[in-house]
């Protein structure tokens, strides 16, 4: 069956059928991007929140009967159920960016094993829960504590229980210290979808998406940096030093990925679209740990550059929208690039910085119109 096709009466079982237009790239694990044209809005519906699993789904995503431990390092260890996070802790609603730290890995030359992303593994969804820090806190980190690690109720490909599809932490101080990393258990004001994470997940804002745990079932505090299913070896990991592309480097040489880069996206036009010998031009930047502070728009390849209308985000973790008006001099194909500048004068690059499994593409977005 050609991936994407999914016969009507299998439609029940199809895990996008309530998605909106997803781009399914395998089916087991499921994963699925969202065309850039269907990421317009300011915050991301979520049945067009893109999915990443690294296994299968578990098989109960009951939120009556969920329970979240927090132990390792910790004076007070406890496990609490969904009720009981809301009554303990304050409940907060933000507007909070998750983007895959494979997110463009289909550019990659010569390629990265891997799903071949383009560029819609990322969202901005409004997440509803309690901040992890207030958790934390509760729990009463002790001195020794390094580094968290995630666990999830999802299912190893094997099938096999002993094994994990992916585990992964913060450092500490991350943890203990950013407002806006949530334990979630509403998105849009609605259940999490079951792909993303139903009933309850973390939204670690900025840091590739790998550290945002979907199906939470336990954060163990540690004294040493994690060492679960993904967070060694080539996986979420790039090269301590400047790699000729095609580089076999050691897993001694890598090192975890934290912030997100600078990057941005256009929305609007669709890529490959007819448009008038004017248009609007929008989209949305975000960057991890930073904000954008610059926006420009290209229309000649790079060669000029115009400021864009450029938001604030609507509070910290959230992408930034931003809306241009571009005329073209004459009729014609023309490629419209954007290129956000962070708050360290950092700006997306032409080229990829090329590392062995594909991560941190965050080159300009270009899209293709036939003008007048
Ligand atoms: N338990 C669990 N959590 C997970 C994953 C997973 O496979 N299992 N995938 C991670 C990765 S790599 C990403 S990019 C994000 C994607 O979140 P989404 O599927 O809601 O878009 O979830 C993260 N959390
Ligand atoms: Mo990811």
């Amino acid at each position: 069956m050609p991936l994407g096709l999914v016969p009507a009466a299998f439609a029940q079982d199809n895990p996008l059928s309530d998605k909106d237009g997803l781009t399914l790239l395998g089916d087991r694990p499921v994963n699925a991007e969202t065309p850039a044209h269907l990421l317009d809005d300011a915050i991301t519906p979520t049945e067009r929140h893109f999915v990443r699993n690294n296994g299968l789904l578990p098989f109960d995503m009951d939120a009556e009967g969920w329970t979240l431990t927090i132990d390792g390092f910790v004076d007070n260890p406890m496990t609490m159920s969904i009720a009981e996070l809301r009554e303990s802790f304050e409940v907060i609603t933000r507007a909070l960016h998750i983007e895959c730290g494979g997110n463009g890995r289909s550019a990659f030359d010569p390629p990265a094993r891997g799903n071949q992303w383009t560029v819609g593994a990322v969202a901005c969804s409004e997440w509803t829960g309690v901040r992890l820090k207030d958790v934390l806190a509760a729990a009463g980190v002790q001195p020794s504590a390094v580094y968290t690690g995630h666990e999830g109720a999802d299912i190893h490909l094997s099938g096999d229980p002993e094994q994990s599809p992916l585990s992964r932490g913060i450092p500490i101080d991350k943890a203990l210290n950013d407002e806006s990393i949530l334990i979630a258990f509403e998105m849009n004001g609605g259940a999490l979808h079951p792909m993303n994470g139903a009933p309850l997940r973390l939204v670690v804002p900025g840091w590739p998406g790998s550290c945002s745990q979907k199906w939470l079932t336990r954060i163990q505090v540690r004294d040493v940096v994690h060492d679960g299913a993904k967070m060694g070896g080539q996986s979420y990991r790039v090269p301590a030093y400047p790699v000729a592309p095609g580089t076999d480097v050691p897993n001694e040489d890598m090192v975890i990925i934290e912030a997100m880069p600078v990057k941005s996206i256009v929305t609007f036009p669709e890529n490959g679209t007819e448009t008038g010998l004017s248009s609007d031009v929008r989209g949305h930047a975000w960057v991890g740990d930073r904000t954008i502070e610059r926006l420009e728009v290209s229309i000649d390849f790079g060669s000029t550059w115009q400021d864009a209308e450029l938001d604030a985000p609507v509070n910290p973790g959230a992408w930034q929208n931003w809306r241009s008006a571009v005329t073209f001099p004459m009729a014609g194909y023309y490629e419209i690039w954007a290129r956000a500048t962070d708050s360290e004068g950092v700006s997306q690059p032409h080229a990829i910085s090329w590392n062995p499994r594909g991560y941190l593409n965050n080159t300009m977005h270009r899209v293709g119109v036939m003008a007048g």
